[in-house]
């Protein structure tokens, strides 16, 4: 049985919690937040007893094998060396970093302690995403050439996460990230984008709204489009809605959870309603499916020895096409990702 640590006890932290009390092989055994209200309500929701203020004192005090952190992005360059130090494996939630710089030192200094390090990227988890990043990847429809992957929404955020509405990045570093990422699994990595930001709520800092244009490794093309600013009935958060071409055939991921697969022999569409959790709740059941998920991969790969899909060294490709959407969007250029 792993043992870890939890750090940070604040919004989605809750969603962790309950998916490793269904983890297999995996328990958490001690929490940590700077916030003696979080701390409490989060250790008697869930009976863990061992309850700190401050990580380095929790990482000193308890017998852990990993830490799982879900503290925003300022504090995870330097939770995660502590982690390092002290020869944890490491999960860290998404934004990994605000620079690349942070993000290869820290996955540089996981790497250095030998241990497993992913980020909690769990978009690609979703098991209707993952239903068609097998059917791509099967072959189902060919070499893919084209992909579409959207997700567009007016589901207010910021009453759970208000910080959203304060920084100065907002939705590609927030949301976009996932969708790249999808995009990534999809169709391999990318080498150059393109990319527009728009800001169409006023009561907010950053960009709401963001179209871009990616290139990938071999040609292919993609589109990622993803806004917080689309009133429109029906309401589809949180889902990322797919379209896919090949050479043999469409995939299509439409709004209720339906994917149609088209080919010569003709077309399948299937329900890939995830799993409602008796934890989860309606609309966010889809994400909270997927947090239970990569958290099982992550206890999966530490006991095979082999990287996380979305390890920090296969992540640093996800952040760096978010590096490169604000540069782009910033200079009104298309961006080579090697520039960031
Ligand atoms: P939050 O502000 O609600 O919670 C963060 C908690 O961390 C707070 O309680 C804070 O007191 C605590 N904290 C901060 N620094 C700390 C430190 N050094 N030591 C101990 N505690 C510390 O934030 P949130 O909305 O839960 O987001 C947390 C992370 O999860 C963010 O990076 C966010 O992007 C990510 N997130 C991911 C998903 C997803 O689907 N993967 C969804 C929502 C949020
Ligand atoms: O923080 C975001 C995330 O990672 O998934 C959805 C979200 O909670 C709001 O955009």
């Amino acid at each position: 049985m792993l043992r870890g640590g939890l750090i940070g006890c604040g919004f989605f932290a809750m969603n962790q919690l309950h998916g490793w009390r269904e983890a297999s092989r995996a328990r958490i055994v001690a929490i940590c937040d700077r916030d003696p209200a979080r701390l409490a309500e989060a250790g008697d929701t869930f009976g863990i007893a061992a309850r700190y203020d401050d990580a380095a004192r929790m990482l000193a005090e308890e017998d852990l094998d990993f830490v799982d952190i879900a503290t925003t992005v300022g504090s995870h360059r330097a939770l995660v060396e502590l982690a390092a130090d002290r020869g944890l494996h490491v999960i860290c939630q998404k934004p990994l970093a605000s620079s690349m710089d942070d993000a290869r030192a820290m996955v540089a200094a996981v790497a250095a302690a030998g241990r497993t390090f992913m980020v909690h990227e769990n978009f690609r988890w979703q098991s209707p995403i993952r239903a068609a990043i097998e059917a791509v990847r099967g072959g189902a429809i060919g070499t893919p050439f084209f992909a579409r992957a959207s997700f567009r929404s007016g589901y207010d955020v910021f009453s759970g996460q208000p910080y959203l509405a304060t920084d100065e990045r907002f939705i590609v570093q927030d949301l976009g990230i996932h969708v790249l990422d999808i995009a990534r699994a999809l169709m391999g990595d990318a080498v150059r984008i393109t990319a527009t930001m728009q800001r169409v709520n006023p009561a907010i800092r950053g960009e709401d709204v963001a179209t871009m244009l990616l290139v990938h490794d071999g040609g292919a093309t993609s589109v990622v489009d993803c806004s917080y600013a689309t009133r429109r009935q029906p309401e589809t958060f949180p889902e990322t809605l797919l379209e896919v071409d090949g050479e043999a055939g469409t995939l299509r991921l439409d709004a209720g959870y339906r994917l149609t697969v088209q080919t010569a022999e003709g077309s399948e569409t299937r329900d890939v309603t995830p799993r409602l959790a008796d934890w989860a709740e309606r609309p966010w059941f889809n994400i909270q499916e997927s947090v239970a998920s990569i958290q099982q991969h992550f206890v999966d790969c530490i006991e095979a020895g082999r990287a996380p899909e979305t390890s920090g060294a296969d992540n640093l490709s996800t952040l760096a096409l978010v590096e490169a959407a604000y540069l782009s969007a910033a200079e009104g250029r298309s961006v080579d990702v090697s520039e960031v």
